[in-house]
């Protein structure tokens, strides 16, 4: 009863900001990303009668639970297949977590998929989705490699949300996205304590409700068409908005620090200059910053330049997760 996958990360291009329904975890929109192949979690799940409890670690330390519930998500799968059993679960990724990097969509989405294949669970990509989702939102479309796009869906019961493939990691593979870090702590609000209070109490969030529909019209067409400025400046577009409404709420939840403005600029000025280059930011400082391929040499080095910038990760549309016989333990 022991299994190992692999996930990558994914970054939204038009991105999920609010839930309809925080149990199930449901999203008030649908929205659209890129699994990056540079940003990967490796998780082995072993299920025995010899452990009393579950036990997690993550990069050599112990999870202490939070509002991530990892425990919780092992005993949904225990009970979907009916076992009694405890889990031992050690988790890496190759890249900070909890800085607004996604590193809980790898997470989840390799925990989902060791696990249920630990426990004997035959699962669709669609029913892994279902139910990586119930750990961590975006972690659903990290189960599907390339563009994914992520179904807000209409029913109380969430099996109409689930995530979908647009195109696979073949279709567009000169697409860049550098992640520009800027800073490794932890974020001081999380995505789904800042989500929670912006649906509360921002005056705007309808404001962006009603614009997102466009956005992925937009970016689901760029994406077919391989149109690089309409998906890219649809993107920075949906971005902003986001953050306009993070930063309206109450208390204000500003992500950004000065280093994050740095790049923005850089980036503008890298336009201005005739770079197509733009950029999207989550729930967090650092910048991920789009580019084609021809000109991710030189964005990479203007990017390294700035003051601020403490490393730089470059990434391609990257695969489906997937199970490996290599063990943690
Ligand atoms: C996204 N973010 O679409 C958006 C953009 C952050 C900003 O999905 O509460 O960790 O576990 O469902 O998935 C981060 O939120 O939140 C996120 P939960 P999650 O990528």
């Amino acid at each position: 009863m022991k299994a190992t996958a692999i996930a990558n990360a994914n970054i939204a291009l038009v991105k999920y900001w609010g839930k309809r329904n925080k149990e199930l975890i449901l999203p008030q929109n649908g929205n659209i990303s890129m699994t990056c192949d540079g940003m990967t979690t490796k998780t082995t799940v072993e299920f025995s009668n010899k452990y009393k409890e579950h036990t997690v670690i993550i990069n050599d330390e112990e999870f202490k639970k939070d509002e991530k519930d990892i425990h919780g998500h092992l005993d949904r799968i225990c009970k979907l297949a009916d076992i009694k059993q405890h889990a031992r679960v050690v988790s890496e990724s190759n890249f900070p977590v909890a800085a607004g990097l996604a590193s809980s969509a790898s997470g989840f989405a390799a925990l989902t998929v060791a696990a249920a294949a630990a426990v004997g669970l035959k699962l669709s990509p669609r029913e892994l989705s279902i139910l990586t989702r119930q750990g961590s939102g975006s972690a659903c479309r990290s189960i599907f490699g390339g563009f994914v796009e992520w179904y807000r869906g209409e029913r109380a019961d969430g099996l109409d949300s689930y995530a979908e493939s647009i195109v696979d990691k073949n279709y567009w593979p000169d697409f860049r996205m550098i992640t520009t870090i800027v800073e490794v702590k932890k974020k001081p609000v999380t995505s789904r304590a800042g989500m929670a209070q912006t649906v509360e109490t921002c005056p705007y969030y309808k404001g962006w409700l009603k614009t997102v529909d466009d956005d992925l019209k937009l970016v689901k067409e760029g994406i077919k068409e391989r149109n690089f400025e309409k998906v890219a400046q649809t993107a920075e577009f949906n971005c902003l908005k986001m953050h306009a409404t993070m930063i309206t709420t109450k208390p204000p939840i500003i992500y950004w620090i000065p280093a994050t403005i740095e790049i923005i600029h850089a980036i503008h000025r890298m336009r201005e200059g005739g770079i197509p280059v733009y950029f999207t930011i989550d729930a967090g400082p650092n910048v991920k910053v789009l580019c084609l391929e021809k000109h991710e040499k030189e964005v990479n080095k203007r990017l390294q330049e700035l003051e601020g910038v403490i490393k730089t990760i470059i990434c391609k549309p990257g695969e489906e997760a997937k199970l490996t016989n290599h063990h943690l333990f």
